[in-house]
This record gives C-alpha cells, sequence and structure tokens, in this order.
C-alpha cells in the first residue's frame, strides 16, 4: 500500500471557511490496489438496502448499506433501529489499517454505502453521532467518481469536490454542527460506487438520530 510507505498528509488546507474541517487526502491506494479492494467489497460485503420512516411509512433506498463494528451498537435513525453486524471482514480490517494510519486516528466502526448508478445518492444530511467528541469521520470512495457537497446550515455557502477511486476525505471538529453534506445524484452515465465511513462511535449501545439521509 503506499501509506506503508509514507503517512499521507492532506492535499490542502481546510476545504471549509468556517466552522468545521474537511481534509482531502488525495488518492491512497495506487490503481490496482484500488481495483482489489473495490471487488471484494462488492463481493464480500452482505449489502441492503437502507430503510427509514417517512410519513409513517416504511421506505427502502435503491442505495445498498452495511454498517459493521466491533463490538454491537445499535442506532436509531429516521425513526429505524438498527444493528451493527460484526467485525468479521478481512477487508474492512486492511482498509481501516490503510485510513487509521493515514489518520492517526482509531475507529471503531465502518457504514458502508453502494450506489449502482448516478440515480442513486444520498440527500443533504448531518451525522449527529459525530457531534462532540465523536467528530472524526473518515470517508473512502472506491468506483466511480462522484460530486459530494456541503452546504453551511445557516449561510447555505457550498463547498464541494469530487471523489476518485481509492480517495480520502475526513471530517472534523464541528463539520457536522454547521454544515450538511450530500452524494449528488448525476444524469451521467456512471458505474457503481462504494463509499466507506470510519467512524468512533461511542462507547454505549445505543445513539440516536433523527436526521432524514435515505435520498435515493
Ligand atoms: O457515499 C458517500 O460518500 C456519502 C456517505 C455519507 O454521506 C454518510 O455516510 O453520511
Amino acid at each position: 500500500m503506499q501509506t506503508d510507505l509514507f503517512l499521507a498528509q492532506p492535499e490542502d488546507l481546510n476545504l471549509l471557511p468556517i466552522d468545521g474541517a474537511v481534509h482531502n487526502y488525495g488518492v491512497v491506494l495506487t490503481a490496482s490496489e484500488a481495483d482489489s479492494f473495490f471487488a471484494r467489497l462488492k463481493r464480500e460485503i452482505a449489502w441492503a438496502p437502507d430503510t427509514a420512516m417517512v410519513n409513517g411509512e416504511l421506505i427502502q433506498s435503491a442505495r445498498q448499506v452495511a454498517w459493521h463494528a466491533d463490538s454491537p451498537l445499535s442506532y436509531t435513525h429516521s425513526g429505524v433501529q438498527r444493528q451493527s453486524l460484526p467485525w468479521d471482514k478481512t477487508v474492512l480490517s486492511e482498509l481501516r489499517n490503510v485510513v487509521q494510519r493515514a489518520t492517526a486516528t482509531r475507529f471503531n466502526s465502518c457504514v458502508l454505502n453502494l450506489y449502482q448508478n448516478g440515480s442513486q445518492g444520498m440527500g443533504w444530511h448531518s451525522d449527529p453521532e459525530a457531534q462532540g467528541l465523536h467528530d472524526v469521520i473518515a470517508s473512502l470512495s472506491f468506483g466511480a467518481t462522484r460530486k459530494f457537497a456541503f452546504k453551511h446550515k445557516a449561510s447555505g455557502e457550498r463547498r464541494d469536490l469530487a471523489l476518485h477511486h481509492g480517495q480520502l476525505i475526513v471530517m472534523r471538529g464541528e463539520t457536522q454542527k454547521y454544515w450538511l453534506h450530500a452524494l449528488q445524484r448525476t444524469s451521467l452515465e456512471v458505474g457503481p460506487r462504494v463509499s466507506l465511513t470510519f467512524r468512533q462511535f461511542p462507547d454505549v449501545s445505543s445513539v440516536s438520530s433523527s436526521a432524514t439521509a435515505l435520498g435515493s
């Protein structure tokens, strides 16, 4: 891995002008490493649609998800309780090593998303569990290049960036408190994309969130 040779450094200074921090570490895997991880993730993860309660109705996303954690966690999101899957995939451990080494941060869980094409995305949301002490979310992308957007909750100010195959970005500080983020849909013909968001969940059995981010 490239990260065996050097500690990745954020390419640029903070992408956000105020109220938070997003650091772009660039592409942290070689093309062949990224290809191999992408194939394994698509094959080995038990992908399933996300669900949310909308106006009292349970709806399923087109986007597919999985959530793995070191120890069992439960999480209420959009009115639906989710239970983490065990950390039983070698591919996740290998990728966590890459991300932990690059960011010098420990993570105890990973939320994965699989978007089959450009019509699938994730609407504007923030990740409330990341507020306070648990303020670092590392996001690693595979597959199609897609636009990731930030919008300030008060001013509406925007910052966008393209996320490429093998690219790592990290959201830190008060980003979740002050900024929404979204994985934008596109009418371009693009293939599948997988994202992994590594998080350090609180050391309690339950976390609650009211945000709705089904978005697809
Ligand atoms: O797929 C992505 O990069 C977006 C993931 C995301 O916004 C989230 O998990 O909160």
